[in-house]
């Protein structure tokens, strides 16, 4: 077979064009259980890291987890060391690894987006800045995300603060993601990344079923996995219809086939999530299945010269 084709994204060249959506990955602890046999055999293109703050956060109470038929929903609530600890302690062991280093960073505030733009964008051991504006389990009075007219604000005061790649994370949880979309592509975002998870909720088994609570710590949570694989393949169509930058696709992708549609659907790039958590070499799984059916559909004469 032949090689995978390198894909350009943001004046990064890859190997290949899965990468794993943030917080589902922890590089770190993967290293520490897998050894150096994790770095041989890298599961992703580039390394997207989970979202950090200005300060340290402990996250949401337990319980954090609730699986649905087909999917999961998560309360996590951004738990993090903070911008100092994140480039004092992770940053050194993350810049280790084989692949570009991305940083998904978020704020409550503008200024806080911007020191945390500045702060990363300074550093060469990272390569390209995914600002978070889609965290379904953080109330921070700005829902930034939703609204084309406060992500532009947000962009234009911050934007100019780095010369780095600038990948807008967009939530789904909202009337018109493409209209979200158009407004970081007019203001200098360099690409998009969609869907984050979708806003759900879960009552506590064995309640009385007339008068349910909340299970999840934090009240709610975001839904991922199979169950949202149909909306991402809408939205990600919907705003590849709208904007010419590249698209960070995602949302329960766990085979190739689930990669090809969003190629299909207009994404540069793949992101697996939720399939990693069950199975953390599925992103290797994924390129592999994907590779094959570029090469199914390559005619035999130019699959032997690849
Ligand atoms: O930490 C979380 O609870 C979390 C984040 Br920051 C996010 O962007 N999406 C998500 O489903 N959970």
């Amino acid at each position: 077979m032949g090689a995978h084709a390198a894909v350009d994204f943001c004046g990064l060249r890859l190997a290949h064009p899965i990468v794993n959506a943030s917080g589902t990955f922890d590089a770190i602890a993967a290293r520490r259980t897998f050894g150096d046999e994790l770095l041989d055999e890298f599961p992703f293109s580039a390394f997207v890291s989970k979202t950090i703050t200005l300060e340290p956060r402990d996250g949401n109470p337990p319980p954090r987890l609730w699986e649905t038929p087909a999917g999961l929903i998560n309360s996590i609530g951004l738990p993090n060391r903070g911008l100092t600890g994140y480039l004092e302690h992770d940053l050194p062991q993350l810049a280790q690894l084989p692949v570009p280093l991305i940083t998904n960073v978020m704020g409550s505030t503008a200024d806080d987006v911007g020191r945390l733009v500045e702060a990363t964008g300074e550093r060469a051991e990272i390569a390209a800045i995914e600002l978070n504006v889609s965290c379904p389990n953080v109330r921070t009075g700005l829902d930034v995300g939703a609204s084309a007219e406060s992500l532009a604000a947000l962009l234009h005061a911050v934007r100019p603060l780095t010369r780095k790649p600038l990948i807008v994370k967009l939530t789904p949880n909202t009337a018109d993601v493409a209209a979200v979309a158009v407004a970081a592509e007019a203001e200098g975002a360099d690409a998009v990344s969609l869907i984050n998870t979708l806003r759900a909720t879960a009552f506590e088994p064995g309640a009385d079923p007339w008068r349910p609570r909340p299970w999840l710590g934090g009240g709610g949570g975001g839904l991922s996995g199979p169950a949202i694989r149909a909306v991402a393949l809408a939205q990600v169509a919907a705003v590849a219809a709208r904007v010419s930058i590249p698209i960070v696709g995602m949302g329960g992708v766990a085979s190739g086939r689930h990669a090809r549609d969003l190629l299909g659907a207009g994404a540069a790039l793949i992101a697996v999530g939720t399939e990693s958590f069950r199975d953390p070499a599925a992103g290797a799984r994924i390129a592999a299945e994907l590779k094959s059916l570029q090469n199914a559909e390559t005619p035999a004469t130019c699959r032997k010269l690849a």
